[in-house]
């Protein structure tokens, strides 16, 4: 196995994203901030690397119905208390409660807002960037935000053609195109963690390390969901064995031992198509 990891990997395309939100700065009312409940401190940009800091935020969990709620409830509490309005959202359905979120981005554009009305001016329609690294779910939160069956595209007056925002059943608009941003990987943790959640690709890690870490994670949190997932009796401590087992009952075991690419695939797939789930691998106190 390669043991050198190119964790600072940072594709082109993402600082032309970058420069091409710069460019829209003044456009933009609100930021839309998702993270992956899974990985709510791995799937977070941080400040030095963020953009439009400046902007009111929200801070969207999404895929709360995979998460552990115990440990993600106390990143939650974390970020409130750091000073960040937080809103968890299951985009699993397509019906999805918005009140939540509509609202605080109400309250966030308040002073902005009255402002306009002393002036004599009405209350604006709120534009909204959606943020963040790859996989963590904003397509689908701007699918699920967007009004259906209406006419909910086109370009306002005095926006650059190329933007086009849509309607929502509120006042909220939302940017067409997520902005999306690349992590910076301080950790290998960290970046073994973006890999079991399939937010960054096999180009940066290989397979087999990122198998062997859903494995411990699931050894050291979560051993009823691992045993239960493999139907194993006891849970060996050598996680060479766990592949073993797998291996086996995959037919993918030949000469005393697993196929070990084949078996890491099962793996991380396991955990891409939630036949695991309730998992949450950042602990906020380690
Ligand atoms: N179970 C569940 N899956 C979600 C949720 N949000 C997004 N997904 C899934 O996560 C994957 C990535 O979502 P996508 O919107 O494409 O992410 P993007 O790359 O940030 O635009 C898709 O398979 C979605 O169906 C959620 O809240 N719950
Ligand atoms: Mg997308």
């Amino acid at each position: 196995m390669d043991n050198k990891t190119n964790i600072n990997w940072y594709p082109g395309h993402m600082a032309k994203t970058r420069r091409l939100i710069m460019e829209q700065e003044k456009l933009i009312d609100v930021v839309y901030e998702i993270i992956d409940a899974r990985i709510p401190f791995s799937s977070k940009i941080q400040d030095k690397d963020n953009i439009l800091l400046k902007k009111p935020r929200v801070l969207i969990l999404t895929k709360y119905d995979l998460c552990d709620k115990d440990e993600t409830n106390k990143w939650i509490k974390y970020y409130e208390e750091k000073g960040y309005k937080v809103v968890k959202l299951d985009l699993s359905e397509s019906s999805v409660n918005f009140n939540e979120l509509i609202n605080i981005t109400n309250e966030l554009m308040e002073s902005i807002q009255q402002k306009r009305n002393d002036k004599g001016m009405k209350d604006k329609e709120i534009r909204v960037l959606v943020l963040g690294i790859p996989n963590v779910g904003k397509s689908t939160l701007i699918n699920r935000f967007v009004q259906k069956n209406v006419a909910n595209t086109g370009n306002k007056p005095g926006v650059t053609t190329n933007l086009v925002w849509l309607k929502t059943k509120s006042n909220v608009l939302l940017l067409d195109t997520p902005g999306i941003l690349w992590p910076k990987i301080e950790s290998e943790e960290v970046a073994l963690n973006l890999a079991s959640m399939s937010a960054i690709r096999e180009e940066v890690l290989p397979i087999g390390k990122v198998s062997w870490h859903i494995l411990e994670k699931l050894n050291k949190y979560y051993p009823d969901k691992l045993s239960m997932r493999y139907n194993m009796e006891s849970l060996d401590e050598d996680i060479i064995e766990v592949y073993n087992t797998i291996g086996k009952k995959l037919g993918a075991y030949k000469n005393g031992e697993a196929d070990f690419n084949r078996v890491s695939e099962a793996i991380i797939n396991d955990v891409k198509s939630e036949r695991i789930q309730g998992i949450t691998f950042d602990r906020y106190e380690w």
